[in-house]
């Protein structure tokens, strides 16, 4: 059987790498064979292309270039690695996946999500992540977490009312599929985020406890 993909999801600073790594060791602890992975990024070629998309030197590039780019970077993640993982049992915990293509191409800056849909549907077939942790936290307080970096990306350098949209459209498709997407309150300490994404965990996979 394909084994889970979990993928955590907030906008920046809510604290997604820092869980993945307490989750890893959660699922570890458990027995589990897992892997951790990021998007845009995974194998050479989508951490080539998640340079072009984080790079300050490309300041004009074109929503649609950006969405393109985001979906190149994600087949070659799920051909090379997500996809051959998860079919000999290893779980894969991925740090963002296609809810923030939803959240920043579609809610911030605005691209038809039928459009987004299509190539959703073209790049995945049906695969869809089992279990999305959404980290909510206050757009102010999340932003003020990543500040004490020496430079800005280029979504970083974007503006309170583009994050506010971001929010807003995780907000959507959380409301939209609940089963799937959990919210789990990031403004809190974070032993007590980790308490709750463990707690999350375990009534999902109990076979875990
Ligand atoms: N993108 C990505 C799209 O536009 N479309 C897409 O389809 C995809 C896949 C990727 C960028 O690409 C965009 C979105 C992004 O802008 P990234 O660097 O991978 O960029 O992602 P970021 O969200 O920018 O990563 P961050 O590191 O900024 O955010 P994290 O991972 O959520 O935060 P983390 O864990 O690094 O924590 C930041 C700081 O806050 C502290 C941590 O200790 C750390 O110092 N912190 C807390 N402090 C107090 N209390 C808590 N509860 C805390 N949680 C974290």
């Amino acid at each position: 059987m394909t084994a889970p993909l979990i993928t955590l999801e907030g906008i920046e600073g809510v604290g997604k790498s820092t869980h993945l790594a307490g989750v890893q060791q959660y699922l570890q602890r458990c027995g589990v064979s897992v892997v951790t992975t990021r998007e845009p990024g995974g194998p050479p070629l989508s951490e080539a292309v998640r340079g072009l998309l984080l790079s300050t030197d490309y300041p004009a590039m074109h929503a649609d270039t950006e969405l393109l780019l985001m979906f190149a970077a994600r087949a070659e993640h799920l051909r090379h690695t997500i996809e051959p993982l998860r079919a000999q049992g290893t779980w894969v915990l991925c740090d963002r996946f296609t809810d923030s293509t939803y959240a920043y191409q579609g809610g911030g800056r605005g691209i038809p999500l039928a459009r987004i849909q299509t190539l959703e549907d073209w790049v995945q077939g049906p695969l869809r992540p089992d279990l999305t942790l959404w980290l909510d936290a206050e757009v102010s307080t999340a932003l003020q977490r990543t500040q004490k970096r020496a430079a800005a990306d280029r979504f970083e350098q974007e503006t309170l009312a583009f994050f506010a949209r971001v929010q807003a459209a995780y907000q959507q498709r959380a409301h939209a599929e609940p089963h799937r997407i959990i919210r789990i309150d990031a403004n809190l300490p974070l032993a007590q985020v980790q308490a709750q994404i463990i707690s999350c965990l375990s009534q999902r996979f109990p076979a875990l406890a």
